[in-house]
């Protein structure tokens, strides 16, 4: 009877875990909420880097954040980062871009685990000829 106690008492130990761990496992993939620029605005100066925001704190593994031009060439300067404050922030910088329009794909790995992918553009233009010309 001591054997079976043994048992039962570790059955509903492992009960326990079970239920403490899934409801973690049952929390929503991390969102893209905001973004600098904003998803398919067209803004008149190049920005100086290319920032966005989840619903969540995501992982500081994984993530990634690539500025494509029309021409299907990555323009960003390849420096992605989570912001130390704010770890729902990744942003990666950028030369002066000229204008075009832009393609932002990420990656990240949201709170729990899954790979969360997407993608936005935005345009650079500019009123000002004279630099179009010398571009
Ligand atoms: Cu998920």
């Amino acid at each position: 009877m001591k054997h079976f106690r043994a048992i039962r008492n570790t059955l509903m130990l492992l009960m326990q875990i079970v239920l403490i761990t899934l409801p973690s496992a049952a929390f929503a993939h991390a969102i893209l909420v905001e973004s600098e620029p904003k998803a398919e605005s067209i803004v008149n100066t190049s920005p100086d880097q290319v920032s966005i925001w989840f619903n969540e704190n995501v992982a500081s593994e994984f993530k990634s954040l690539a500025v494509i031009n029309s021409a299907g060439k990555r323009v960003d300067n390849n420096d992605v980062k989570q912001a130390a404050l704010d770890r729902s922030h990744i942003f990666a910088t950028t030369p002066k871009l000229p204008p075009d329009t832009y393609t932002v794909r990420y990656r990240v790995m949201s709170a729990d685990t899954h790979i969360v992918t997407g993608r936005f553009t935005f345009t650079v233009t500019t009123s000002d000829t004279a630099e179009l010309q010398t571009n």
